[in-house]
This record gives structure tokens, sequence and C-alpha cells, in this order.
């Protein structure tokens, strides 16, 4: 019967069509005549969605009847990038609505141009999470990803005078037609208050917490649709409320304006998503939300997706908490909290549960971004946890004292707590402790994470670090976003590559083949222009499709050195005007910027305004004759990577060696066939072994050496002084040349590199100067070149997504019987 099971609508462009009206007329409320683009845009997507919900149903059906193992990823942060797209594509939809639509006189381009992406991420960390779960649908992996639904996301960038000026990124102010609130799950979150010994009604003295306040979390669904295998995983991400304890104020204190004020309070956790993705502020606000979603996601999945007799004890065996970076490691206190506290379980056997259940991602290796809470804040909002905290540090210095002796020093480096220079709570440390599994995000980064980050865990619990290198989903990032090249391969290797990327492999001899060496040429130099024709509608300005495209495309950050990046325009503009070199001689490039900074990171924003200032005045030389170019679209998202990164020839990954934990943009570039210009860190090292040294620009110091200069003392000014091409760049910016002769307004940006430089970016110049030359000389070779993108689209299947979750299940995930 129809009310058995649900249905989808007929696969058919007649059957669309119907469907699509019928959502325009009675969801929209519109004629086909009188609907906006807008109007079109969400209908649409709510029938597509019409065509997921069976598979949905039956895939939630499925889950509660087998109770298998699954994964909880839980993520403070999702990059989704849109989901018409990449729904039309896991339906295999995509011509079918285009055909309809075409007969309703409506370009299929058009409504997907409508759809506002979800930022709700800051960049590596978050677009991970959507990858991680996307190819967890696409390998039928049961899962569930836990987070929030932010009402604003990633601040949207626009550039004032050069500068960067934030605006609020409204996302859900067209409509949200991806989303299904699920207020019938909602759930009560608490905060503050105290704690103290109470009797229970079994007799048993127990802690009692007594919260201050406390606010509602409401499930928003969001489908996650694998790949043509019929199965939808979801995303559940909570939104804030008040609860109606706020709304009783309002009658009891006749104090409306605090009642309302307590109810804005309480809204504004999931009000918006903190643009900080590095050096952590330590803001009240922020635990709030980590706590908020952490507790909501825990709650719901014990409450909600277990059966109602479930013992505990076997929770390992049903899941594990995968927490993305530190964010969610207030989850661990707060399931021992649920375990001993409102299910009476004793410590001991909570313990043992919790340490099954949670694994631990770290994605960094700055120390400025390991995350810290104070004792004096988190006992305020938290103080039930951070007495489970304590109660777990005292329980593991405990073990390290029976294993060490009194090692006084290393008890105080391992303490959970740090007591300088504040007393605070090392999440780093309580996510090693209580995870069964700790990993890294590429090789050199999981190395260092054991030698460097953490070495004293790792000297405690060898077995417990892992590696997994990161990877990327094929689906959206060559698929989705190069339609030409997935046609060049599935003509060359025909289909199946796509959910088995090492399949590219085969693609290798093609390299040799002078007809597929052109074909990809027209492939890149097609999206070149497709490139060019997005960059003139959104800035009004082009990029020339005979250039070598040179592409810098991540966060601002210091460590990451854009300036490097600078530095080099810099030599060649110098190079250019002073006639050292013949204008005619310089290979014609355009370099792509596209990078935000976190609003209050002041020297990213400085660096920002130089490269725009840099850009103004080489764009509009004359001298140069368009021969080199720099234009930095504002806002880069991941609508706007899914059109740069297929058009890109070089891609930059010239962070200092041992900064960038993996990088994944580094993965997108080599599998759209652009070369790496890169220094040996993060996946790049992969990379390179990968690809070959043949195919792969490698330059400066490696991790060792820049170690090594560290401690000699590094000196900035002394390159600056030995190296002449170095001084004249330096001394072309400081000199006003990009400022209108004003010479204090990079002053901050010049001093920092000669005189601080913690990031060795004048180290690296002259190495990073030479490499370019290596990329002129190469690109000169049209044949070469081109076979050596070949190779590295053919020899970088291993950065799928797919094959990072066969890593996850195999090294962290796996306790059989499971999946
Ligand atoms: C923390 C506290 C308060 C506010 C914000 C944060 C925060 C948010 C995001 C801290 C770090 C965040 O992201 C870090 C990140 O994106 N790391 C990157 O992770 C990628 C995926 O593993 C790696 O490829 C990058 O190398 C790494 O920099």
């Amino acid at each position: 019967l129809a009310l058995a099971t649900v249905t989808a609508p007929p696969t058919s462009v007649d059957g669309f069509v119907r469907e699509f009206l019928r959502e325009l007329n009675f969801g929209q409320g519109v004629s086909l005549q009188a609907s906006t683009v807008n109007d079109q845009y969400l209908a649409l997507a709510r029938t597509v969605r019409h065509y997921l919900m069976a598979r949905w149903s039956e895939t939630l059906r499925r889950q509660r009847e087998t109770q298998s193992k699954g994964v909880a990823y839980l993520s403070a942060e999702y990059l989704l990038g849109r989901q018409l797209g990449n729904a039309l594509l896991a339906t295999d939809l995509t011509e079918i609505v285009a055909d309809g639509l075409s007969q309703c006189g409506i370009e299929l381009a058009d409504l997907r141009a409508q759809e506002v992406e979800p930022g709700l991420g800051n960049g590596g960390l978050g677009r991970l999470a959507a990858c991680f779960i996307d190819s967890l649908a696409t390998m039928s992996v049961p899962c569930i990803g836990y987070g929030i639904r932010y009402e604003y996301g990633i601040f949207r960038q626009t550039f004032v005078e050069g500068r960067q000026v934030e605006q609020p990124d409204s996302w859900l102010a067209l409509g949200a037609p991806w989303e299904f609130p699920h207020p019938e799950n909602a759930r009560r979150i608490s905060f503050g208050g105290s704690v103290a010994d109470h009797t229970d009604d079994d007799g048993v003295v127990r802690r009692r917490w007594t919260p201050a306040w406390d606010v509602n979390a409401l499930p928003y669904n969001y489908m996650v649709p694998g790949y043509r295998n019929g199965r939808v995983n979801t995303l559940r991400l909570w939104r804030a409320q008040a609860t109606d304890a706020f709304d009783l104020k309002i009658f009891n204190s006749g104090d409306y304006e605090e009642a309302v004020r307590a109810q804005t309070f309480a809204e504004n956790i999931s009000k918006v998503l903190y643009p900080e993705d590095s050096t952590p502020q330590g803001k009240e606000l922020r635990l709030q939300q980590q706590y908020f979603f952490v507790a909501a996601s825990i709650g719901d999945f014990i409450d909600q997706q277990l059966p109602e007799d479930f013992d505990l004890a076997q929770l390992p065996e049903r899941i594990i908490f995968q927490l993305n970076d530190t964010h969610p490691v207030i989850g661990v206190p707060e399931l021992m909290r649920v375990l001993v506290d409102e299910k009476r379980l004793e410590w001991g056997a909570a313990w043992e549960i919790t340490k099954k259940c949670f694994a631990y991602t770290c994605h960094t290796l700055l120390p400025e971004a390991l995350e810290v809470w104070s004792v004096d804040l988190l006992g305020r909002l938290l103080p039930r946890h951070l007495e489970i905290i304590y109660r777990i540090n005292e329980e593991f210095l405990a073990e390290v004292r029976e294993r060490f002796g009194d090692d006084e020093l290393r008890i105080r480096r391992m303490s959970i707590i740090a007591e300088h220079p504040e007393r605070s709570v090392r999440m780093a440390y309580l996510a090693t402790v209580a995870g069964a599994k700790v990993n890294g995000v590429a090789e050199l980064h999981s190395q260092l994470l054991r030698d460097k980050v953490l070495p004293d865990f790792h000297e405690f619990y060898p077995g417990k670090f892992t590696n997994v290198t990161n990877g990327i989903t094929p689906r959206r990032f060559v698929r989705l976003a190069n339609p030409s090249l997935s046609e060049l391969i599935t003509d060359t290797i025909g289909v199946g590559w796509l959910t088995d990327l090492e399949r590219l492999r085969g693609l290798e001899p093609f390299a040799e083949d002078e007809e597929f060496r052109a074909r990809f040429r027209a492939v890149k130099a097609g999206n070149k222009r497709r490139l060019d024709a997005v960059l003139r509608e959104r800035d009004g300005v082009g990029v020339h499709d005979d250039h070598l495209l040179d592409v810098m495309v991540k966060r601002l950050h210091e460590y990451k050195r854009q300036s490097l990046k600078l530095l080099h325009i810099v030599t060649t503009y110098d190079k250019i005007v002073s006639g050292e070199v013949d204008v005619a001689d310089v290979t014609p490039r355009t370099v792509i910027f596209g990078a935000k900074a976190a609003p209050g990171y002041k020297m990213a924003k400085e660096i920002i305004h130089l490269i725009n200032a840099v850009g103004e005045t080489v764009n509009n030389d004359p001298r140069v004759q368009d021969r080199l170019k720099v234009i930095f679209p504002p806002n880069y998202n991941v609508t706007l990577a899914e059109k740069v990164i297929p058009a890109a020839d070089l891609s930059e990954q010239i962070s200092l060696a041992g900064k960038e934990a993996s990088g994944t943009g580094n993965m997108k570039f080599a599998l759209n066939g652009a070369l790496t210009i890169g220094t040996d860190d993060g996946a790049n090292v992969e990379i390179r072994q990968l690809v070959g040294d043949d195919n792969f620009f490698l330059f400066g110091m490696l991790e060792p050496e820049v170690e090594d200069l560290q401690t000699r003392g590094y000196v900035p000014s002394s390159f600056y002084e030995a190296d002449a091409d170095l001084r004249r760049a330096i001394d072309l910016i400081a000199s006003g040349a990009f400022s209108g002769g004003d010479r204090a307004t990079f002053e901050p940006v010049v001093s920092n590199l000669l005189y601080e430089d913690r990031f060795m970016v004048l180290a690296d110049y002259a190495a990073y100067i030479e490499a370019q030359a290596a990329v002129d000389a190469a690109y000169a070779d049209t044949e070469r070149w081109t076979r050596a993108a070949i190779l590295n689209v053919a020899r970088s299947g291993f950065f799928s997504s797919d094959r990072s979750m066969r890593d996850y299940i195999d090294r962290i995930w796996a306790t059989p019987p499971s999946f």
C-alpha cells in the first residue's frame, strides 16, 4: 500500500515536469508565468527532494532494523557547498531535469546559480567534514553527521579600497528548501548553576547538578545522498531556541524587556559561525556552542537512535563518536555525566564505555591553535563537567605515576589541567586520554604529532596514534566541478572511476598519446573560458586563456605564506619595469588569489590589502603589457572553488614546512590537472611521492631544516641583506610603489617580514623564485607540461575521500564485527 512505503515520483521528463509544476503551484503558490527565478529554484529543490525521500526513509528503516555499528561525526563545521547539483548527480536526474525545465522555458543552470551555498564552515576542516559524509553515504556506511545550524555562516567578504570588509551571510533569507525541522526531537540543554551531593531514591549519594538556565536544541535534518547507491544518510544540525522558562518570565517578572533579552541570549547560541580558524579566542559563547551541539547530539543518539531497552555497556558496539578536532571534546565529560549521573552506571564502567566510544582527529600543529578553556569559565558554565574532567585527570595522572614514578615534570607536562598562564583545560590532552585512537591528517603531520606535539602521550599510549591522510570527494570536485574532464576520463577509461578513483591510473599511458594530450588541453582551455565568464559576470574582470593560470586559494594565514607568492609577483614586476628582463620574454601569467582573513587578524588583513594594491598597480602599468595579471575575486567559497580549480595550471601550496597539517585544496588541484609548486609539507609530501618529482615543483626548507634554523636563531634581515632581488622587492613595497607613494601604508607588513617573519618567508624566497623559473621553463614546453598534468590526474586517485573513509574504518572505527 502507498502507506507502507514512501515512493518516489516517476523518473521521466513528464513525471518530473508534473511534479515540478505542482511544487511551483502548491508549494510556492505561483503560476509558471508569474514565478521568479527564486520560486523556480525552491520548487525544483523540493521536487528533487521528493526523488530522494524514498531512499532516505528506506535507509532509516534499515538502520533501525539492523542496528549495525555506525559513525556519529561530531563537527562544529560543515562547509557543504551548493546542494542542488550534487543531489541531481546522486540521483542521476540531471538530464531529465534539464529537459523538463527547458520545456518550461527554464535553464537548469540559472536555477543552480540561484542557490546560496550553506557556508557553515571556515575552510579545510569544515570542507573535510562535508567530503567525509559524502563518501560515507556513497560507501553505504551508516553515519550521522552532527553539528550546528548557524543562522549566519562564514561572512561574505567584500573589498573597499582593497581592504576586507565583512558582511553577514544570510544564507537562509531566500528560503531553505533542503532542511527538515524536527521539533518533536527537540532537546533541553542546561548550563551554569552548581553541583552538590544528593541522596537518590536508591539510597546512593551522587553528585547532582542544578543548572541555572537552559535552551532548547531544535534539530534540522539534511539529506546526504550517496552516489547512485540508493542510500541517503542524515546530517543533523541543531538550532538554539529559548525554552518556555524564558516566556514564563515575561508573565512572572513583569519585566518584559528582560524576558525578551533572555530569549535573545538563548538564541544567540546558534546565531553565527566563529570566523577564526586557528587562534581560538576563548569566548564563552563559543564554549556554549560546543556544549550545546555535542550534548544535543549525544543525547539524541542515545534516546532517539537506540532501542528503548538498550544495554549501554554495548554502546561501543553501536557507535563511534569521531571528534573533528577538539571542538566537540566536551562530549567526553558529557557522556560520562549521562552514564554516571543519569543512567546511574559506576564511574569505572562508564569510563570503560566512554574510552571506546570516542576517537580524536587533530588538524593542526600550531601551538596557538590548540584549544584550552580556562577552568574559571568552564566551571561557571559547566560545573559538573569540570568535576568530571578533574577526576579523569586524577586517574590518568595516577596511571602515569604508576608507570614513570613521581616524575613531576612529566606529570606537569601531561596534565589535562595546565597551571600557566592561567589554570585551564587542555582539550587536545583530554581527547587523547579519552579517545580510543588519535589521528593526524597526513603522514608528515601524524609523525610530527607523535614526535613534537604529543610525545609524552605517544610514549604512554604508543598504539593509540595513527594516520589517516585526508581526501576529497571526486563527485563534487571532479565530476560536478569539471564535467568536461570527467567526460574525457570516461571516454578514455570507461565508467567506474568516480567511486573507485585509483582507476585513474588507467590514464597513465595516455600521457604519451598526442591526441589525448590535445583533448586534455582543450578541456583546460574550456575551463579557463568558463572561469573568465564567471569572473566577468561576478567582478567585471576576466582571465586570459593563453596565460599560465597560477592559483593560490585558501584562508589567509601567515603560515600559509601568501606574502611569499606576493614577493614573487613583485620581483617579476620589478624586473619588467626596471628593464632587467624584456617583457616579451616573460611567461604570461594570471595569478588568482582567494582568501578570507579572520576579522580580528590584523596582519592577515594587511596582507589582503597589499595583494589588492599590488594587483591594482601591476594590472594598470602599461609597461607590463598585460603579461602579468593579479586578480583577487572577493568571497572565495566552495561555489567559486568549483570554477577556479578546474581552470588552474599551477597550484600554490607554499606553507612553511611543518605548519600545514595536510591541505586538501592541494589534492583538488592535482586531480584537476594542475601542477603543484610546493614545500615539503602536509599532504604535499604524499602528492609528490605519487605524481613523481618530475611532475611537481618542490622548493624550500624541509621540516628538520626549519627546526634547525629556529634553534640556531632566525634573523630574517640577514636574508634581506644577502639577496639583491629580495631587497629590491621589499624596498619597492616599502617605497610606497603600491600605495600612491605612502610609505606608512604597508610598513607593518614590511617590518613584520624584516624583523619577525615567524614563518620564514625570507628564508625560502630564493628557492621559491628559482622554482618559479623552473615553472616558466616547463610551461614553455607545452607537450611536456600536458604530460605532467595528465600524470597528476592519473596518479592522484589515492586522494579520494572514499579511501580516507576506508582508512578510518580499518584503523579507527573497526571493532569487529562492524559495518
Ligand atoms: C576554534 C575555536 C574557536 C573558533 C574557531 C576555532 C577553529 C575553527 C576551525 C579552529 C580551527 C579550525 O579549522 C582548522 C582547520 O581548518 N585546519 C585545517 O584542517 C584541514 C583538514 O584536515 C587541513 O587540511 C589543514 O591543513 C588544516 O589547517
